[in-house]
């Protein structure tokens, strides 16, 4: 009979959008570079991603981050993210609702630290008063207006961008981005995201729609529909990075410059960027944002529950 095993989480919100810190009780996926050691963990175990982050202990908004120890010394911790249907290259909410984890668990403190993700490492600053700043990876643009026929709706225009992810990004949809609207906009994008990787471009995995603020101050409202059909309550940090990336590449935002981005659940972001390569439209964005610890807690996983490992969800 397999033992009752138990996961030791915690629990918080960036602007909304959940993020679940695995602190014991994970895979052991040995050293090794971090990339190496996310292929591990979706080819030998992925149960315990559905675990973790799928009903009936998770919801597909939910986004999963193991802690495990760096391969690069110099970082306080490697993180590997992974979400209802799979793994996510780096995660810009899930980056703040780490270093605010570690912080509520007192293993760190205010100033800079590094993580070391699948795509890289990312420089994080722990504030005094609570926010975080993420130096993201290196984001750039690789198509701009590239235009795809999208079933029910006609023509659609958009940039497809890398952010630690990649987006598709669409300004043009004729969409309201009011929460009220969420099937909508979830269906207009999802139709989206299936059209333009028709067309082979390197797996498309989020598709981000663009509309005017409803916050004083903020530059931009958005809704980013993420690759298991949940929408990001959080403005996106790759997703702003993304975005970053298209407007040094358009000349509409100056480097050291802030953008405020809003969420289609009104919470915000404040993103500036610094050139790496202006001849490749390569940037280093900084993401800055807070987050709330909401729970501490551990998982039972008891073998005698049916779904013990989770409801595989997404579409
Ligand atoms: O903040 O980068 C992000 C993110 C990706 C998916 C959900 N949030």
């Amino acid at each position: 009979m397999e033992p009752v095993r138990w996961i030791r989480v915690v629990d918080s919100h960036t602007g909304g959008e959940p993020t679940r810190v695995v602190l014991e009780g994970g895979p052991d996926l040995g050293d090794g570079p971090l990339s190496e050691r996310r292929r591990r963990f979706e080819q030998e175990f992925d149960h315990y991603r559905s675990a973790i982050v799928n009903e009936p202990r998770g919801s597909d908004v939910m986004v999963g981050a193991l802690l495990v120890p760096p391969q690069d010394r110099t970082c306080v911790a490697g993180v590997i993210f992974f979400n209802n249907v799979g793994y996510l290259g780096m995660c810009g909410h899930g980056t703040i609702g780490v270093v605010v984890t570690l912080a509520h668990l007192g293993r760190i403190g205010p100033g800079e630290h590094r993580i070391e993700t699948p795509v890289g490492v990312v420089q994080a600053r722990l504030h005094e008063d609570g926010r975080v700043s993420v130096v993201n990876v290196p984001s750039y643009r690789v198509c701009k207006g590239h235009t795809v026929e999208v079933p029910g709706h006609g023509p659609v225009s958009g940039d497809v961008a890398w952010g630690g992810n990649w987006f598709f990004l669409v300004e043009r949809h004729g969409l309201s981005l009011d929460l009220r609207q969420v099937e909508v906009l979830t269906e207009f994008a999802w139709r989206v995201r299936r059209a333009v990787n028709a067309q082979g471009f390197p797996e498309v995995d989020h598709v981000e729609l663009y509309g005017p603020p409803t916050r004083p101050g903020a530059n931009a409202r958005n809704f980013v529909l993420c690759p298991g059909g949940a929408y990001d309550r959080s403005p996106c940090g790759t997703g702003t990075s993304a975005k970053l990336a298209c407007l040094a590449g358009d000349g509409k935002l100056a480097e050291g410059e802030v953008w405020v981005q809003e969420s289609i659940v009104g919470s915000v972001f404040e993103g500036r960027y610094r050139w790496v390569d202006r001849e490749r439209g390569w940037i280093e964005p900084t993401i800055t944002g807070t987050a709330h610890v909401n729970a501490e807690s551990r998982l039972r996983l008891d073998p005698a529950d049916p779904f013990c490992w989770g409801i595989r969800a997404g579409r």
